[in-house]
C-alpha cells in the first residue's frame, strides 16, 4: 500500500507512536519515498497533516494506533472535509477476535468520523492471500482523497500478532516503479455556453467581484476586472489582494460607512471561492437587490443569507480567463461599467488605507490591527501566511494592505482556533520539501494554547516558521459581542474574556523555542523580518490589551467615515 502510495504521488506520513500500527510504521519508514514526521499528539499530528495536504494538494498520511489515539484524528479531519483538503488517515485497529471482550485500547472504530470522510475503508487483517489486492485498495483510498471536493478518507487497518516480522516481496505495481498520477476527475474550465450566458449577464454593468479563498489563477481574476472597469474585493486568502489596479482591500471599514455603502451598491455580483470572514461585507451582499452568482471549483454554494441567484462549477480563475477572452473577442455586445465606478471604489479604498494608517501611528504601544498589518508586510517574499480564526483574520482581513508574493492560508473550513500551530507546521513542512519559503503565524494567545502540543519537537523539524502571538490574555473577540455589555464585567470576563496568565516566553522556551516579547508596536515589524531571515523556528509575542484593542477598531471606524464622509 505504502509503494502505491509514494508512486501516486504522497511524499509525507505523520506517525504518533503506538504498538498496534507496527507493520504500516516500518513499511512507511523503510520506504524511500515518504518523509516520516514523528508526532506525540495525534490531534496534533493530524493537523500537521492538514497543513501539508493544503499546500501539497496530495493526501499527508496520518498513523494512529488504536483506541482514543484514533479519536483525536477527528477535529482534523472535520476541518479536512470542510476545507476540502486531501487527507489519509490510518487508524490501527484490534483483529476482530478482539472486539467486545475487554481486550485493552479496543474501541468500535467502524465509521469513526461519521459523515466528515470521503470513503470509510476496512479491508480486514492482512493475508498473505490477499496481497494482490493491496495496491488498487490503495489507489483506491488515494483517488478518493482528491476527488470532487478532495478531502478525507479513513483507512481502518486491523493487525494480528505478531507485529513485527521480515516484510516480503512487494506485489507488481501495474507499471513497475513508474509513477502514476491521479487524473483530474472533472475539468475545472467553465464550458462555452456558460461562459457566453455569464457575459451576456455581466457585461455593461456595474458590478463588483468578491474574491474569497480557493482561487487558483488570481491574476485573472483581475485581468477580467479590469476589462469590465470593476473592483475585485479581495480577501487575503483569495491570493487576490496584490498590488493591481483593481484590488479594493479595505472593503470592511469602507461598507461601514453607511452612506459609503449606499453609494457603492452594484448592479450584479460575482462571488468567486468561498466567503470573507467580514460581517460587514456579507450583510451588504445580503441586502443587495441585485443578481449574484457564485463561481465555485466544487459547485459548492457558499450562501448562508440564501441570496445567490446562480453558481458555476469551475475554478474561479479559469471562469475569469475564459469570460475575458470571450468579451475581448467581442462575443457579447459589451461595454466596460459606467465610467468611473472603479475609480470610486480605488479612491475610496485609498482614502480609507490613509485614514487606518494614520489613526494607527498615534500609538506607540501595539495594537492588534498594527500588529496585522506589520506582519503581512514584514514577511519575505514568498512567505506562506497561517493566520488563526478569531481576531487574527479578520484584523488582516479589514486593515493589512495589499501585499504580492505572500499567500494566506487559514482554517476557515470549520473556524476552529484548535490544531492552528500544527496546521503551520505542516505547511513549513510541506515548504521545506517543495516549494521552499518560509511560513508565518498570526495567532491569538488563546488557540497558541489551544494547540501547544503543536510545539512538541517542532525545534527539531528543520522548519522556517515565524509565529506571531497576539497576547491579550484571553479571548478578545467576545469583546465586540453583545454579551460583552449584557453580562456584568465579572461573568463576561470569567466566561468569555478567560484570562489565562500563561507566560508564552517561557512556554516557548521550555520546548526549545527562540523566543522574544516586544514591548511597542515599532518592533513588530522589524522582529518578524529578523526571525524569517534567520530561519528556524521563532516565536514573537505581541502585547495587547482586550478593552483598548475595542477602543482602537472604534477609533479606526471612526476614522474611516470622516475621511469618507
Ligand atoms: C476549537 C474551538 N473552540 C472554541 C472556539 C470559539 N472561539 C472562537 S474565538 C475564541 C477565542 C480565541 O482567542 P484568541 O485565540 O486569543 O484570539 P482573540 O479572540 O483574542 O483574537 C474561541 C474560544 C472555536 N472557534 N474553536
Ligand atoms: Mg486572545
Amino acid at each position: 500500500m505504502v509503494d502505491e502510495w509514494v508512486r501516486g504521488g504522497v511524499t509525507d506520513a505523520v506517525v504518533a507512536p503506538g504498538s498496534r500500527s507496527t507493520p504500516l510504521v516500518l513499511a512507511l519508514e523503510r520506504h524511500d519515498g515518504v518523509r516520516v514526521h514523528v508526532h506525540h499528539d495525534e490531534r496534533s499530528a493530524a493537523y500537521v497533516a492538514l497543513g501539508l495536504g493544503m499546500v501539497r494538494r496530495r493526501p499527508a498520511i496520518v498513523v494512529t494506533t488504536s483506541g482514543t489515539a484514533a479519536v483525536e484524528v477527528h477535529p482534523a479531519v472535520v476541518e479536512a472535509h470542510e476545507a476540502r483538503v486531501p487527507m489519509l488517515v490510518c487508524t490501527a485497529d484490534r483483529p476482530p477476535e478482539l472486539h467486545g471482550v475487554g481486550a485493552p485500547q479496543t474501541v468500535d472504530q467502524q465509521q469513526l468520523y461519521g459523515r466528515a470522510v470521503r470513503r470509510f475503508l476496512d479491508p480486514g487483517v492482512p493475508d498473505e492471500a490477499m496481497a494482490s489486492s493491496w495496491r488498487s485498495f490503495a489507489a483506491q483510498a488515494l483517488v478518493a482523497t482528491m476527488d470532487s471536493p478532495p478531502g478525507p478518507v479513513h483507512l481502518n487497518l486491523p493487525f494480528r500478532d505478531p507485529l513485527v516480522g521480515e516484510p516480503g516481496p512487494l506485489p507488481k505495481g501495474i507499471e513497475p516503479g513508474r509513477a502514476w498520477h491521479v487524473p483530474a476527475v472533472v475539468s475545472t474550465a467553465p464550458d462555452p455556453t456558460t461562459v457566453e450566458s455569464l457575459a451576456s449577464a455581466i457585461g455593461g454593468r456595474r458590478g463588483v467581484i468578491v474574491a474569497g479563498g480557493g482561487i487558483d489563477l488570481a491574476d485573472e481574476v483581475h485581468a477580467l476586472a479590469g476589462v469590465l472597469g470593476w473592483p475585485v474585493l479581495a480577501d487575503p486568502r483569495s491570493g487576490c489582494r496584490t498590488r493591481a489596479e483593481t484590488t479594493v482591500s479595505h472593503f470592511d471599514p469602507l461598507l461601514r460607512v453607511p452612506a459609503l455603502a449606499r453609494r457603492l451598491a452594484p448592479e450584479v455580483v460575482v462571488r468567486l471561492g468561498s466567503l470573507p470572514a467580514s460581517k460587514v461585507l456579507g450583510q451588504w451582499l445580503a441586502a443587495l437587490d441585485v443578481w449574484q452568482l457564485a463561481v465555485e471549483v466544487d459547485g459548492f454554494r457558499y450562501d448562508p443569507d440564501r441570496n445567490l441567484d446562480g453558481t458555476v462549477a469551475a475554478e474561479p480563475g479559469e471562469t475569469c480567463a475564459g469570460l475575458r477572452t470571450h468579451l475581448e473577442a467581442g462575443g457579447t455586445d459589451v461595454a466596460v461599467a459606467a465610467e468611473g465606478w472603479l475609480g470610486e471604489w480605488v479612491h475610496a479604498d485609498a482614502l480609507a488605507a490613509e485614514a487606518i494608517a494614520s489613526a494607527l501611528s498615534g500609538h506607540e504601544e501595539p495594537t492588534e490591527p498594527a500588529t496585522a498589518r506589520d506582519v503581512v508586510r514584514a514577511v519575505p517574499d514568498g512567505t506562506a501566511l497561517v493566520v488563526s480564526s478569531s481576531m487574527p483574520i479578520r484584523d488582516v482581513e479589514w486593515f493589512a494592505a495589499p501585499r504580492d508574493h505572500v499567500r494566506v492560508l487559514s482554517n476557515r473550513g470549520a473556524n476552529g482556533i484548535d490544531g492552528v500551530v500544527s496546521t503551520a507546521v505542516g505547511v513549513a513542512l510541506a515548504r521545506a520539501a517543495t516549494s521552499p519559503g518560509p511560513t508565518a503565524l498570526l495567532i491569538g494567545d488563546v488557540a497558541f494554547l489551544h494547540d501547544t502540543n503543536g510545539l512538541l519537537g517542532a525545534a527539531r523539524r528543520g522548519v522556517d516558521l515565524v509565529i506571531v502571538v497576539v497576547d491579550n490574555d484571553g479571548g478578545g473577540i467576545f469583546s465586540f459581542l453583545p454579551q460583552a455589555d449584557a453580562l456584568g464585567a465579572e461573568p463576561f470576563e470569567r466566561l468569555y474574556g478567560t484570562p489565562h496568565g500563561v507566560d508564552l516566553v517561557q512556554l516557548a522556551a521550555a520546548h526549545g523555542i527562540s523566543a522574544r516579547r516586544v514591548a511597542r508596536q515599532a518592533e513588530v515589524a522589524p522582529a518578524v523580518a529578523e526571525a524569517a531571515a534567520l530561519g528556524g523556528l521563532h516565536v514573537v509575542v505581541v502585547p495587547t490589551e482586550r478593552a483598548a484593542n475595542v477602543a482602537v477598531h472604534r477609533e479606526i471606524e471612526a476614522a474611516v467615515t470622516t475621511a469618507l464622509s
